[in-house]
């Protein structure tokens, strides 16, 4: 499973820390104590959390976060013994979030020259940037901004690192009184705690979603909605289950319509189908997932960076390099279905693949019949011209914030974490035009308006010796050979299509 390597490792980083921890812990004689845990403590499914909440203080737990809606509280304790001692009558099952944090695929940020200024004008194609926007015209956002830009009355989550609020190009897009951070899983409004600290790819997101078209930068795909930040993703890049859990929630109490969700949590790489441990973790998220959903919440994420077919993740093969197409590789039976790649493989999440400036697959973008549902540009800055080595210009131009400096700029990235704030945009203008529709009815209009595209023939392997013939193991991890499977309406790469931003005005 070499594709799956880093995040893997970045995991198991999580991990040697937090028993590190507990070791240095442990070396106090005296005292029980131990190091503080985060645990996701589960009330029986529709049940309150009162009960669990008792046994959570008599085990020396303090619970920090109650999400009675979904019968769960995240709690921390010093106990060693926590997680035996609080279980009993109320509580379903408990976990430590421990090591289950996983690193936000985060691509590099390309700055980019400043802004020019000129005059609003109304025109997103005026825009000082527009020229460099290739992905706006690829899901035609100028013929969309025609017929409407958004409805202020269409609010999106943007699960992501925050988003900086004195962005030219933001600052009048941000729902402030919606936005806030979930780090730790436990919510905090202050507008220092939501704006970005290490990374700005929430940033980044929110431009492509909803940059204003205000004679400065760029434009986003829905400049007349609102964006609200939910930090989810902590000062080290990870996103733990308790702030997933803690976003989804607020999402759905904030009356936001939409959110957006570039990034995975991951626990098929951690093995979650032989682990009882980490399976309460799991369950809790997928609460918060569908309890998002019975309020009206369409959750749009990523596919991932790993050029990896997800439809056959939970299977035996060394690499995909070693299969030969089209023959399916044989599926294991002990998958287990409560560890899926969340909230991408959710059930009723929209899964959002790449395409680069061709309109092919990136590279780098992760498939799989049955898994994408659409696909939107999120760049491609190696395989654009099949071969010619192409620009920093091939990934996706947004807002940026430069974290070390303080500063906020316009700049390139390139991932599934670009082209799903495209499908979101999207879903936006779709709402905006035609509000009311139920989360199902939203995902189902963007399926069938979307342009379908065929499956490339045979091997898809833009450059097999890029950028010179080298052995195997020196590329990246995510280049490599893939096959596309299934017909022209619906497949492995591109899902039913290619998502239209005209298609859902017009
Ligand atoms: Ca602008
Ligand atoms: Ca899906």
């Amino acid at each position: 499973m070499k594709n799956l390597r880093r995040k893997t490792l970045a995991a198991a980083s999580a991990m040697t820390l937090a028993v590190g921890l507990a070791l240095t812990g442990g070396l106090a004689p005296a005292a029980a104590a131990g190091p503080e845990t985060s645990y996701l403590v589960l009330a029986p499914q529709g049940a309150n959390t009162n009960q669990a909440a008792a046994r959570v203080a008599s085990a020396n737990g303090t619970v920090v976060a109650t999400y009675d809606q979904i019968g769960v509280l995240v709690v921390r304790s010093t106990n060693p013994n926590f997680a035996t001692q609080v279980a009993g009558a109320g509580v379903e099952s408990v976990a430590s979030t421990a090591g289950l944090g996983t690193a936000l695929d985060d691509s590099e940020t390309v700055e980019a020259s400043a802004a020019d200024v000129a005059s609003a004008t109304g025109d997103p194609t005026k825009e000082p940037r527009y020229g460099e926007q290739w992905d706006m015209n690829m899901i035609h956002v100028p013929q969309a901004h025609a017929i409407t830009t958004g409805s202020p009355n269409v609010v999106v989550g943007v699960l992501d690192s925050g988003i900086s609020s004195t962005h030219p190009d933001l600052a009048t897009q941000i729902a402030k009184d919606k936005s806030t951070s979930c780090l730790g899983g436990v919510v905090d409004t202050t507008e220092a705690a939501w704006n970005p600290t290490s990374s700005d790819h929430g940033t980044h997101v929110a431009g492509t979603i909803a940059a204003a078209v205000n004679g400065v930068g760029v434009t986003g795909i829905a400049p007349g909605v609102k964006v609200a930040a939910v930090k989810v993703v902590n000062n080290d890049g990870f996103i733990y289950p308790e702030a997933a859990v803690c976003g989804f929630v607020w999402a759905a109490d904030h009356g936001m319509q939409l959110t957006n969700n570039s990034y995975f949590i991951d626990p098929w790489e951690l093995n979650c189908r032989n682990d009882a441990r980490q399976r309460p973790v799991w369950q809790a998220v997928q609460r918060a997932i569908r309890y998002s959903q019975s309020k009206g919440v369409l959750n749009i994420a990523s596919a991932g960076n790993s050029n990896y077919d997800l439809a056959h993740k939970n299977t035996d093969y060394d690499s995909p390099n070693n299969l030969p197409a089209p023959q399916e590789p044989t599926p294991r039976e002990d998958l287990n279905s409560a560890c899926l790649d969340l909230p991408a493989e959710a059930p009723g999440v929209v899964t959002v693949a790449a395409v680069g400036p061709t309109g092919q697959k990136s590279y780098y973008s992760s498939y799989g019949l049955g898994v994408v549902d659409v696909t939107a540009p999120g760049g491609d800055t190696r395989f654009r011209t099949q071969g010619a080595r192409s620009t920093l210009a091939d990934g996706i131009l947004s807002t940026t914030f430069n974290t070390a400096t303080r500063t906020n700029g316009w700049g390139y990235k390139q991932g599934t974490s670009m082209s799903g704030p495209h499908v979101t945009g999207v879903a936006a203008l779709a709402l905006s035009a035609h509000p009311g529709m139920t989360p199902s009815a939203l995902s189902s209009f963007l399926e069938r308006t979307a342009v379908a595209q065929p499956c490339p023939a045979g091997v898809y392997d833009p450059v097999p010796n890029w950028p010179v013939p080298v052995p195997p193991a020196t590329l990246p991890h995510n280049i490599g050979p893939s096959y596309c499977s299934g017909g022209t309406a619906r497949n492995a790469f591109y899902g039913a299509g290619m998502v239209d931003a005209f298609n859902v005005v017009k």
